[in-house]
């Protein structure tokens, strides 16, 4: 009897159940080449010539809607496609069939995932879905003043989570200003609660580090809190926080160990300063606060630190926010200089040391570029120049897997590394986007091409993303400096405004300091390459502009477009000055 499922159901058991599984007609060529391929090897494989069964035509048209493949013969080894008889044969050739067949070994799993993180648990989860059985080994080394966290790698413990929410701390407190302009009445003196606000964010967060842990027990993924290295392309020992160890053995293996935060490499760092691995459970409030670096992370945390009512200087070696777009950088950090955040700048440290620990008192030591001497003292250093990936000491040496000079995972277009069984996703991916959805997309996509036929792959261009600094930052594709170098000056046209949200007009905010703009390629009938808004909740704005730039969106498809009134996205639509032209882009109302 054939499986419940239909044809796809009884075309996927044959190619499960089969190590070598060939669909065949009886009266074609290639196939007995084939099928004599196989046999000369001595290998047993099932074959189904399908002349001779009733729904033979069906199956073949199932066939090209699993594979993309109508001829036969259709071989599958190990349940993945191989191809027709050319394929066959080629992979014969090249040995890569005899490795394939090898493969067939007794594993403990189909498929390891090392880091369960936001690529790693998606990529476990959606294997398990399509019936493999799946171990995720997770293992988080504490930092260096002992700080550790649950499953669920950075975003949800120490990256967009408690992130989004302290920022969001920090705009209720910007709210309260406001509030009195609109009648409410708020004592002065309101204090914030570092504690309160701690506590809560990480209650929430433990609930997601069950959740996930449920998620995976349902799915029957075996969750191992374990600390994973490869032994040899199919093998992995693993240690968990009791020194205990395990060997594992998969066919496939995932790598998505992530990255973390990296110390310079100046006296004390390591003994007095923290990063954002330590930021969001911090015990104490941080108090006065040096960030060192001008990366997103260190301009959001330095953010909401002010926000909620801290000193906080940032130093900054050379430019802010490298590899964003540059104009919206620099209106960020004015943003936050004018509300009273001091950059220091073009400066780096050079030594720190302690005065008193009990108040955790720090002395900073830096120099300028010219030369000249800084020193200030501060409750908290918090170094944020960068993370490293995590790949250096968990044995891809052993089993040959390509890195680049940054220990980063060099891959294909599939996230296949040189090692045939070897996939790496997320953020230690070479010349990707190290980002939450990026990550989490590739793992789900990954799983769907290895165990269910798919052949789609992660589309890496035109990612949304946003900083979220004081004054929100949301782009899609490509910076103005990028798309001139890409495409020339005179090819492209930016159209662009100052904007001042109506929320803002009561409040007596400034105005004129939020600013959109659009780069749209000439040639290309002005589709829009390059999105960018400053703003409040950028994000939210963002996000469905970055539907129309994946459906090719031109400028005239921007202007078409009738905008909801009044919102800070509608300038989107209204957009009539080019920056060319040098007009005033300033506007004094709705
Ligand atoms: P991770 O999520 O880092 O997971 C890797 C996991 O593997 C970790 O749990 C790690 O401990 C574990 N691991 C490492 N080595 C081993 C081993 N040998 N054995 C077992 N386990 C191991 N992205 C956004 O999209 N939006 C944001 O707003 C945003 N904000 C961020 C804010 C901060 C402060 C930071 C630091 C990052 C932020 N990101 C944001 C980036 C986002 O967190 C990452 O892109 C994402 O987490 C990458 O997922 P990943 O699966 O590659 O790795
Ligand atoms: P980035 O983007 O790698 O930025 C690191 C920042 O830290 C950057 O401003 C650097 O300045 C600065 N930096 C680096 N080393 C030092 C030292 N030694 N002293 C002082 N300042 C330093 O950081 P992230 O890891 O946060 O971002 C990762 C990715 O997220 C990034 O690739 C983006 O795609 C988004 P510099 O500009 O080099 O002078």
């Amino acid at each position: 009897m054939p499986p419940v499922g239909g044809l796809k159901a009884e075309v996927m058991d044959h190619v499960e159940k089969n190590q070598v599984m060939i669909f065949s007609k009886t009266t074609c060529p290639f196939c007995t080449k084939v099928k004599e391929l196989f046999n000369s090897m001595g290998q047993e494989c099932k074959v189904l010539e399908l002349d001779k069964i009733a729904n033979g035509p069906d199956i073949q048209n199932t066939l090209l809607e699993v594979t993309g493949q109508k001829t036969v013969p259709n071989v599958f080894i190990n349940g993945k496609h191989l191809g027709g008889c050319d394929d066959t044969l080629k992979a014969h050739k090249n040995g890569s069939l005899q490795a394939m067949l090898q493969d067939a070994t007794n594993y403990d799993y189909d498929l390891i995932v090392i880091g369960g993180g936001s690529g790693g648990l998606a990529a476990s989860k959606e294997a398990a879905s399509l019936g493999k059985s799946v171990a995720v080994f997770d293992f988080v080394k504490p930092t260096p003043i002992g700080t550790t966290w649950g499953l669920g790698g950075t975003c949800v413990n120490v990256g967009c989570i408690p992130k989004k929410l302290m920022h969001q701390a920090a705009i209720l407190g910007h709210s309260l200003a406001d509030a009195r302009h609109f009648g409410w009445i708020v004592p002065e003196n309101i204090q914030h609660n570092w504690e309160t606000m701690r506590n809560a964010i990480q209650d929430y967060i433990g609930s997601l580090n069950w959740g996930y842990r449920v998620q995976l027990r349902d799915k029957k993924v075996d969750y191992q809190n374990a600390f994973a290295e490869f032994v040899d392309k199919h093998t992995i020992k693993a240690v968990n926080k009791k020194g205990k160890e395990v060997t594992k053995t998969a066919r496939d293996f995932i790598v998505a160990v992530g990255e973390r935060p990296r110390y310079p490499d100046i006296p004390g760092a390591q003994e007095y300063g923290i990063t954002s691995d330590d930021l969001f459970s911090l015990s104490y409030c941080p108090g006065k606060t040096l960030l060192v670096g001008a990366s997103y992370v260190s301009l959001e945390c330095g953010g909401f630190l002010h926000g909620i009512g801290l000193d906080v200087t940032i130093m900054v070696r050379s430019i802010l926010l490298r590899g964003f777009d540059q104009q919206m950088a620099d209106k960020i950090g004015d943003y936050m200089e004018a509300n009273g955040i001091n950059f220091v700048r073009p400066c780096v440290p050079t030594k720190r040391y302690l005065l008193t620990t009990g108040s955790q008192n720090t002395k900073v030591y830096g120099k300028y570029s010219d030369g000249t001497e800084y020193s200030d003292t501060f409750n908290t250093v918090i170094f944020a120049i960068g993370r490293d990936p995590v790949t250096s000491n968990i044995g891809l040496d052993k089993v040959g897997v390509n890195l680049n000079k940054n220990g980063k995972v060099i891959a294909n277009e599939a996230e296949a590394t040189n090692v045939s069984n070897i996939y790496a996703i997320g953020d230690i991916l070479e010349g990707k986007l190290e980002l939450t959805p990026v990550a989490i997309q590739a793992g789900k996509l990954l799983a769907r091409r290895l165990y269910n036929n798919s052949k789609v792959l992660t589309d890496y261009v035109n990612v949304a993303t946003t900083v979220f600094t004081p004054l929100e930052y949301g782009a899609i594709g490509y910076s103005e400096e990028a798309a001139i170098e890409k495409f020339g000056e005179d090819n492209i046209e930016v159209y662009h405004t100052n904007f001042w949200p109506l929320e803002w007009t009561v409040a007596k905010r400034a105005e004129n300091i939020c600013y959109a703009k659009i780069i749209c390629h000439i040639p290309d009938k002005e589709r829009v390459v390059g999105f960018h808004v400053c703003g409040p909740d950028a994000g939210e704005i963002t996000q469905g502009y970055a539907l129309g730039m994946r459906l090719g969106a031109t400028k005239k498809d921007f202007d078409d477009t009738i905008g909801i009134h009044p919102t800070c996205s509608e300038q989107f639509t209204t957009m009539n000055v080019t920056k060319r032209s040098g007009k005033t882009i300033n506007q004094s109302g709705c």
